[in-house]
């Protein structure tokens, strides 16, 4: 067989593509069809494809490239790493540089006192990891009863066994048996699509005490903990009342139940600070976090634990781990990745010039006849499609027919924007500088205008 490489044309490497790759969260044979967009190469905030296009990325990767493409510094100590030491594990009572010096930059930069990191590959990976710790705590505190975690309907942590349990989506549910025993699922505070005539802070508060009913249903003897995203990301950048977290936290605080805060998207500078549970004043046991952790230059997770579970934790052997927990060269990617991230400001850039920036672009998009409402908190922003603001009407077609009309638009306009339904959500490299934001505002508008107009054109502009 021929090397296969960049240079080959772009029907060819479809082909290939089609004939081997199976490709994540996707129906195949469709995109046999129609063949995949080939990523080539990528530079600061835009991706090139096999066709030439430059493509602005609005969605930094998979809402992981917080510092951006092209970083010599990572790929040099990635380098440097891989021939002094490529590889060693963490189980057999052995340790090496890189786990140990992330571990210890972690627990300076993670709030309270989470000083205790337990590596893996992935968020999900991390998310099965702390359903089988707290499980462990309680267990090691005699009160093993305590096994139920309670989750939220639209919140995503991840598509394993245990991580899509923990999940609320139901296409995730509907495939391959999940959700494991001892997972409950409350509603979301998605004010816009769910909270009916309430005010966004009545909803929210509402939608925080469905954590306590639950509890009391079940009995706070069987609940171990309750996992949420401080903003849901793949759920479609859904900012939470102002009421939602403070309630949520009295809740956990009252009944003794440990709070996982899911930062595999809000950490690392995301929101303006390194972790979202920081903008929302949530005080969480457990963090999870992966993605902006190395800015995707290589997959890593953790859990970030604070001193009381880990202390319990440590007195009993945890059964529990991955091949690549800790993986050097991983870590040593993380690890300079939070450097640049912290020697060049970005999270002031992000809280001071990008952030508010967008924000001022982002919110103007109101304006269009398409935008119901827009939500930006940092750089993660989405806005609702909608026939109709003031009543905060869905779309008559199927739910997401019109997100992905719009989504192909944004393609169009050499634009990644990502659709959940029919919301539109960003999530950019931290490092964007204003007048690439100004690009992404025009494209988006334009990707705006040019779905609207399609929908008038085949009369779409109908609510259910
Ligand atoms: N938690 C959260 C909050 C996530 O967003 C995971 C856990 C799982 O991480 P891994 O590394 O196992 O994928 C995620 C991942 C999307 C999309 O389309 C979002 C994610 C992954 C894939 C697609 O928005 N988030």
């Amino acid at each position: 067989m021929p090397a296969i490489t960049n240079h080959m044309p772009t029907a060819e490497l479809q082909a290939l593509d089609a004939a081997h790759h199976m490709h994540p969260f996707t129906t195949g044979a469709d995109l046999a069809k129609k063949g995949a967009r080939v990523i080539t190469r990528a530079k600061g905030v835009t991706l090139t494809d096999s066709e030439g296009n430059q493509i602005l990325d609005g969605m930094a990767g998979l809402w992981c490239v917080n510092l951006g493409y092209g970083r010599e510094e990572l790929a040099e100590v990635a380098a440097r790493q891989i021939r002094e030491l490529p590889f060693y594990n963490t189980f057999f009572q052995t340790t090496h540089v890189p786990a140990i010096a992330l571990a210890s930059k972690l627990a300076e930069l993670a709030p309270g006192d989470l000083n205790h990191v337990f590596y893996a590959g992935s968020g999900s990976e991390a998310n099965d990891t702390n359903i089988r710790m707290v499980r462990t705590y309680w267990a090691e505190k005699g009160k093993a009863t305590k096994s139920i975690l309670i989750a939220r309907w639209n919140g995503y942590h991840g598509s394993s066994m245990g991580s899509g349990s923990l999940g609320g989506m139901t296409g995730i549910h509907s495939q391959g048996g999940l959700p494991i025993p001892d997972i409950h699922h409350i509603g979301q505070p998605d004010w816009w699509a769910e909270g009916g005539d309430m005010t966004p802070e009545e909803f929210g508060l509402m939608r925080a005490r469905e954590l306590e009913t639950a509890i009391e249903h079940l009995g706070a003897n069987r609940v171990a903990a309750f996992i949420a995203e401080p903003i849901q990301g793949a759920g479609g950048v859904i900012v939470p009342p102002s009421t939602y977290w403070p309630e949520i936290q009295r809740i956990c605080d009252k009944h003794e139940i440990l709070l996982i805060a899911d930062e595999v998207i809000t950490g690392f500078g995301r929101t303006g600070n390194w972790f979202g549970s920081q903008t929302l004043d949530i005080r969480p046991h457990i963090m999870t976090v992966a993605k902006g952790l190395s800015s995707g230059y290589q997959p890593i997770g953790a859990s970030i634990v604070c001193d009381e579970v880990a202390e319990v934790i440590a007195g009993t052997e945890f059964n529990h781990g991955y091949t690549y927990c800790g993986h050097p060269v991983a870590a040593a990617v993380a690890l300079e990745n939070l450097r640049i991230l912290e020697e060049e400001n970005i999270l002031a850039h992000v809280r001071d010039v990008a952030g508010p920036h967008l924000k001022a672009k982002w919110e103007a998009l109101t304006d269009h006849p398409l935008v119901g409402e827009a939500r930006i908190v940092g750089l993660m922003g989405s806005i609702a499609l909608t026939p109709h603001k003031e009543s905060r009407a869905k779309f008559a077609s199927d739910s997401g027919t019109v997100g992905l009309m719009c989504r192909e638009r944004c393609f169009a306009n050499n634009l990644v924007m990502r659709h959940v339904g029919d919301r539109m959500v960003i999530s950019p490299p931290l490092v964007i500088r204003p007048e690439e934001i100004d690009t992404l505002a025009e494209r988006a508008r334009k990707a705006l205008d040019e779905t609207y107009a399609a929908l008038k054109a085949q009369d779409m502009l109908k609510a259910a």
